[in-house]
């Protein structure tokens, strides 16, 4: 409250001023939280606390509203003020339109639910874009206007005859030859560092499926025979998978081999199955052309997924009555999920094998992962190696860390 006063007792000039250190703060947590929800690597190191960046994010992306709206109320004179000044004209709209485009797919993604998947997909698109885009223009902004390069004569003393004794820097041509370069530099440097990442983000949002193709054949799994895919699914009767997946892990990707290998389902079955490799590979297998949509927003469409139907197995090891719960776990050793019988039971519930006519590559799940179509992935375990039939419930990894035990997209 008392901020708030004294920032409507300021005259035009310090309220702008203030405006942008608020804004600019602002900018500096949404940068620092979203480079880390972006980043897969700190989904393990973070577990719970990705949870509270998430809201963070979101929270201080809701706040950054107040001094667009602020700062709505002095444009028109700020306008005025800048007459002739086009350059900084154009920053002024670069960065109401990056904050206002933030915004607004922001929203788009945290209410995921209520937009659906196809609305939450082309709103992370567009997030990511302004992002690529704006985040590295803001950094520019900020690098080159600081001080003490705007203002390098401040860093000499004045001497008595002008152009003599006077540090370089001091004379104009000097300086905004100085300037120029610094400026071009920190341009160069900041297009070095971003480069490489945006153009790989650019072509994994273009090219569907080239990258798939790249982690078969890079698949650190080395289970022999490879599973032989199904007439449906080679070619895959979907056509192919639309969309790029981003590989989510809260470990270390672990990979199998025959002798590692082995699948289980236990708990209260009338019969305990387990098989290894070999065995595992002869169990009938059928094929469905499905969508993956992950809560953070992307998606991928039309996959021809091969595999074991789960109401298959657990039809096989035979249901006790008192089971009220299939807990899934990953052969990861951390991660788990679940699903109540009647969803188990689903005529799409699939422990899969192939995707789109080729084994499931280390990096997506494979040799084995489940994939259940009408829930977000989160339900989707990668590395299956185990189903347990249990009678009370079972709060999946990111259900415990914040996730909604309704999945149902
Ligand atoms: N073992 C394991 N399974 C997992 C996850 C994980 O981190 N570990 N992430 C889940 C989430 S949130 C998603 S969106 C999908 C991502 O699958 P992908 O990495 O093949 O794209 O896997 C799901 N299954
Ligand atoms: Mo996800």
């Amino acid at each position: 409250m008392k901020q708030w006063l004294a920032f409507m007792r300021r005259g035009y000039g310090k309220k702008l001023v203030s405006l942008h250190s608020w804004n600019g703060w602002i900018v500096v947590i949404l940068a620092l939280t979203g480079i880390v929800l972006f980043q897969g690597a700190w989904r393990g190191i973070l577990g719970e606390g990705r949870v509270i960046i998430r809201w963070l994010h979101i929270i201080v992306g809701l706040a950054s509203l107040i001094p667009v709206v602020f700062y709505l109320v002095l444009a028109s004179k700020h306008w005025k003020q800048l007459k002739g000044k086009g350059m900084q004209r154009a920053n002024v709209v670069i960065v109401l339109g990056l904050l206002v485009g933030w915004l607004l797919s922001g929203v788009l993604l945290w209410q995921f639910k209520a937009v659906g998947p196809a609305w939450s997909n082309t709103a992370l698109t567009i997030h990511d874009l302004l992002t690529w885009v704006g985040l590295p223009y803001i950094i520019y902004h900020s690098l080159t206007r600081l001080k003490w390069l705007k203002q390098p004569h401040r860093l000499t003393i004045k001497t008595g005859n002008p152009g003599e004794g006077v540090h370089p820097a001091a004379r104009p041509e000097a300086v905004l030859s100085r300037r120029a370069f610094i400026r071009t530099a920190i341009g160069a440097g900041i297009v070095i560092a971003v480069g490489p990442s945006f153009l790989k983000w650019m072509g994994s949002q273009l090219n569907s499926g080239a990258d798939i193709e790249q982690l078969v054949q890079s698949d650190a799994n080395k289970l022999i025979p490879a599973p032989a895919p199904l007439p449906a699914s080679l070619p895959p009767i979907g056509g192919g998978s639309k969309g790029s997946f981003r590989i989510y892990t809260v470990t270390p990707i672990p990979t199998f081999d025959n002798n590692s290998f082995s699948f289980t389902v236990d708990g209260l079955v009338n019969n305990k199955l387990q098989w290894n490799w070999e065995q595992f590979v002869k169990l009938k297998r059928t094929v469905q052309v499905s969508d993956f949509h992950c809560v953070t927003g992307w998606s991928v469409y039309q996959n021809t997924w091969e595999g074991i139907l789960l109401k298959d197995l657990l039809k096989l090891a035979g249901v006790k009555p008192s089971a009220k719960t299939v807990k899934l776990y990953s052969g990861d050793g951390v991660y788990t999920d679940s699903l109540t019988l009647d969803q188990a039971n689903m005529d799409d519930v699939m422990v899969a094998l192939l995707h789109d006519g080729k084994p499931i590559p280390s990096d997506l799940g494979g040799p084995v992962r489940l994939v259940v179509p009408k829930m977000y992935t989160y339900k989707s375990v990668k590395w299956l190696n185990r189903i347990e039939l249990i009678e009370g419930d079972h709060t999946g990894y990111w259900e415990e860390r914040g996730y909604s035990t309704d999945a149902w997209v």
